[in-house]
């Protein structure tokens, strides 16, 4: 299993710092946003490390199938038929923590184009 010491989503995997997990799987792990931005905002990162979703889906494209499963589980358990899946990938897109996630967003109207 690849691992960052430094990386806080490795230590929240690995159980070193508590998050609000609503769901897990073998390689992923599905937990509350801190700074919720929709009624559900939930995070779902993979256990192992890796910086973005296109790193992940040159390393481990099947990490990266169950990952967005786990999305739509989560949405399913929160009975949300429509949902946005977000992989901010770098600073100027709102990257603020590279270790990769998708955001889980819904429970109200989105607006596009996103800021
Ligand atoms: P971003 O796409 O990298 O900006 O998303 C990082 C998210 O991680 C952001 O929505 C934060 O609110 C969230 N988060 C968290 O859930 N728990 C934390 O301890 C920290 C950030 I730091």
């Amino acid at each position: 299993m690849t691992r960052d010491a430094d990386c806080l989503f490795c230590k929240i995997a690995g159980g070193d710092i508590p998050a609000d997990v609503v769901h897990e799987t073998e390689r992923t792990l599905a937990f509350r946003d801190i700074a919720p931005q929709a009624p559900t905002h939930v995070l779902v990162v993979p256990r192992e490390h890796h910086p973005n979703v296109a790193s992940l889906a040159a390393a481990a494209p099947d990490t990266l199938a169950e990952l967005v499963r786990t999305a739509a589980d989560v949405a399913a358990g929160a009975g949300i038929e429509a949902y946005r899946l977000v992989f901010n990938t770098g600073e100027q897109a709102g990257q603020s923590v590279f270790h990769v996630h998708a955001h889980v967003l819904g429970g109200r109207t989105m607006t596009w184009p996103p800021g």
